[in-house]
């Protein structure tokens, strides 16, 4: 069999970051072509300035690396994403509209367009959220994504593409920060801790939100983009779960090895996008079909982003 070249859109961001490693790991290093719209200051290997709007300049680096899979991460997120509604409904879209035609076009094997728990709004069980349960998000990137999921179908069933998708939960990891999310909290708090600094969370204390590890979440692509193409039954996009807290919890797990940290609570419009999404999901659906299992729960993450970000900001060439 050939060897695959990856393209990776977005490969600077909160998920590219750590998953672009990931891909080099397992690939080599030449067989991995990072692309964003910068470049992030400590990368290594190969990168391409792309703006995924631009479907002649994703051509070119598909023509020129010979890319045979891409990851689709570009896309602007929840919070962000009210701000300028059109204008997140025009970026989400074009960039994926291109990655999926230039695709089909190139007949590239495989393809990764992550979806989120964002496409979950009203009429819907918040506990344990079913695979098949109503998508009316709350959200212009809720919206994208369930429409992405949609072409996603379309482009499988009428044109064969082998685009496989999850769902998402609010991702928590040491390496890299979030941009523009509704879930970032579970970001800044531990780095307010580490600081020994006292937190505000814009959500409030009882806010349940499903979340998973960064180690799993990069494990779950990886495990559902090497199944077997008869073992994916799901071509919208898989529902995904790690673990299920809310900020309260999150602070508790914190004072376990922070005994004097203290947060207090803020509510801002993040909280209504929030009150519209899964307290926990239902992945019975990837659990049978390629053997999803989460490894961590709120303790064991705790005390490895405790452990690593020590680490990060011990090392003075490094910042958060
Ligand atoms: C966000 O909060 O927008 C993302 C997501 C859950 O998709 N982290």
């Amino acid at each position: 069999m050939n060897q695959d070249r990856i393209l990776i859109t977005g490969a600077s961001g909160q998920l590219g970051t750590v998953l672009t490693k990931k891909l080099q790991e397992k690939y080599g290093v030449i067989n991995v072509i990072a692309s964003d719209l910068r470049l992030d200051s400590n990368f290594k290997g190969i990168f391409e300035t792309l703006d995924a709007t631009d479907f002649d300049a994703i051509q070119e680096i598909v023509s020129k690396y010979k890319i045979t899979q891409i990851y689709h991460l570009a896309a602007i997120l929840s919070a962000n994403g009210e701000k300028y509604p059109l204008n997140t409904w025009d970026i989400n879209m074009k960039t994926f509209f291109n990655v999926l035609e230039i695709s089909r076009l190139n007949a590239i094997n495989r393809v990764f367009f992550p979806s989120s728990i964002a496409v979950f709004g009203d009429n819907i069980d918040r506990i344990d959220t079913a695979q098949y349960s109503n998508l009316t998000p709350s959200t212009v990137y809720g919206m994208s994504k369930v429409t992405g999921e949609n072409w996603s179908k379309y482009y499988f069933e009428k044109y064969g593409l082998d685009i496989r998708s999850i769902r998402y939960p609010g991702v928590i990891g040491y390496q890299s920060l979030p941009g523009g999310g509704t879930t970032d909290y579970a970001v800044d708090i531990f780095i307010k801790a580490i600081k020994n600094e006292n937190y505000e969370c814009f959500l409030n204390s009882s806010t349940t939100l499903p979340m998973i590890y960064m180690d799993d979440v990069i494990r779950a692509t990886i495990e559902l983009m090497e199944a077997p193409k008869e073992a994916i039954t799901v071509r919208t996009s898989y529902n995904l779960a790690g673990m299920s807290f809310d900020p309260a919890q999150l602070t508790k797990a914190i004072q376990k090895i922070y005994p004097d940290f203290k947060v207090s609570y803020n509510p801002d419009f993040r909280q209504k996008i929030a009150d519209s999404w899964p307290m926990s999901i239902d992945d019975s659906y990837a659990r049978k079909d390629w053997n999803w299992k989460p490894k961590f729960d709120i303790d064991a993450m705790t005390r490895d982003m405790v452990k690593n970000l020590k680490i990060k900001f011990s090392d003075k060439s490094m910042s958060c």
